[in-house]
């Protein structure tokens, strides 16, 4: 099995910093160059709407429509079709989150400062979601779930979710897709695949009304829609090709430890799998695991070049100090902890989209059912942005709540610091208060 190695001991010896984020492998993920491509299309869908959506689905997805919105009765149908054991699945997956979800609602903060001085930090749903769902090489039905419970229990008053029109389904997102929209209670669904589902939800399309944030993940093509219609429309965090980072040291199993890298390179010949680990002995280990389980594997030819690609390799490090420094500055979407005393370490994880700790705990379980979300920062942005959750569909205002009294308590300063800004006007309109 391919995959390089990166060897990094000895690096901190030196005593000058050592910039990690330059040497961990990262996917080539050039958004100015589909910049080119992406800014047409959603040109055109401003100009021509459901036309230019319809001509586009032909051209990308192989569909004729005549429609965007996916009929209700299509979801309802999907519903009664559906596994058993897929609805019992998503069933368990949907309580898990929901639970996490409610947990997390956070109540308005009241500061009282002084009599008859205060300030509430109100929290409020953010009003009209638009939620993306992939179609791509698989259809992640996980990710339905993903978007809509933190939105619904974040309380957002309208959801409507977009995901690729499918020419093996009749020109209709992936059933399984359908029936979890059905299971969830949302029914504006539009068939609308990539970057024109951005583009449909920022700027309201046919019967899809402009939404005020699109959240969920895609490819390079959404990705970049999202970052150029940022502003127009509130975007989550950019989740592009997947990630995992493995800390790990002789103590870790190689057979979880290749399993758990195969299982994300399983996504997208563009994922990233990275092993950083302290023992020589556990990277040889792991390398004959992969051998052996890649050649086993249904999706074999994109896990290789996933695996084989610059974004992937086994990091060497002296300790786990070190490697702690290396994940840290990688901000993988996903970092599992594998060590002795994995609890201590991942406590230290500062830069990352999930922790995963222990050998019980691997990134698919977080995928579908752990109960936390599997909608993540990439590329990087896991240092300052987070995932999805509750707080994502939710937006915050002060509230100020002063009384006469409590204006009288601060005037002078309120006056003192306008004259020091040179801006008088702002003074007066709290003197004008008490001068009559
Ligand atoms: N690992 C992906 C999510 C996913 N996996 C959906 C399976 N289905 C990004 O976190
Ligand atoms: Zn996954």
């Amino acid at each position: 099995m391919t995959i390089r190695r990166i060897d990094l001991r000895g690096a901190s010896s030196g005593g000058a910093p050592v910039d990690y984020r330059a040497a961990v492998p990262r996917a080539e993920f050039d958004v100015e160059a589909a910049a080119h491509v992406v800014r047409p299309i959603l040109d055109d869908i401003r100009e021509r709407g459901v036309e230019a959506i319809l001509e586009l689905s032909a051209r990308f997805d192989k569909v004729e429509l005549t429609d965007i919105r996916v009929p209700a009765s299509a979801s309802a149908s999907a519903l009664e079709q559906l596994d058993p054991a897929v609805r019992a699945g998503l069933e368990e997956s949907i309580a898990r989150l929901r639970a996490t979800c409610a947990n997390e609602l956070e109540s308005d903060a009241v500061t009282d400062l002084a009599p008859g001085a205060r300030v509430v930090h109100r929290k409020v749903p953010v009003g009209r979601v638009g939620l993306y769902v992939p179609g791509g090489l698989a259809p992640l039905v996980s990710s339905v779930l993903m978007n809509v419970i933190p939105a619904q229990v974040a309380g957002v008053r309208s959801i409507a979710l977009a995901s690729p029109p499918q020419a093996d389904w009749g020109g209709l997102p992936h059933p399984t897709i359908l029936a979890a929209c059905a299971l969830l209670g949302v029914d504006e669904v539009y068939a609308v695949g990539g970057a024109q589902a951005i583009a449909m939800f920022a700027y309201g399309v046919g019967p899809c009304e402009r939404v005020d944030l699109v959240t969920g993940p895609g490819n390079i093509y959404v990705v970049t829609a999202k970052r150029l219609l940022k502003g127009q429309v509130g975007i989550d965090s950019e989740a592009g090709p997947t990630e995992i980072a493995i800390l790990a040291d002789e103590t870790a199993d190689p057979a979880y430890v290749a399993a758990d890298l195969i299982s994300q390179a399983e996504h997208d010949p563009l994922a990233a799998s990275v092993l950083v680990t302290d023992s020589e002995t556990l990277a040889d280990d792991v390398e004959a695991e992969l051998d052996k389980q890649v050649a086993a594997t249904k999706h074999v030819e994109r896990i290789r070049t996933a695996l084989a690609g610059s974004q992937s390799g086994i990091v060497l490090v002296d300790d786990l100090e070190q490697g702690l420094a290396v994940v840290n500055a990688y901000a993988a979407e996903h970092l599992e902890i594998q060590t002795r005393d994995a609890h201590e370490w991942a406590a230290r994880v500062t830069n990352a989209g999930a922790v995963f700790i222990g050998p019980f705990a691997p990134v698919s379980l977080g995928d579908y059912a752990a109960g936390s979300n599997h909608v993540l920062p990439t590329g990087g942005c896991a240092c300052h942005s987070s995932g999805l959750s509750v707080r994502a569909f939710t937006k915050s205002m002060h509230v100020i709540d002063y009384s006469r009294e409590g204006l009288e308590g601060v005037r002078d300063h309120v006056v003192t610091l306008a004259e020091a800004e040179d801006l008088p006007g702002h003074g007066a309109a709290v003197r004008v208060r008490f001068d009559r």
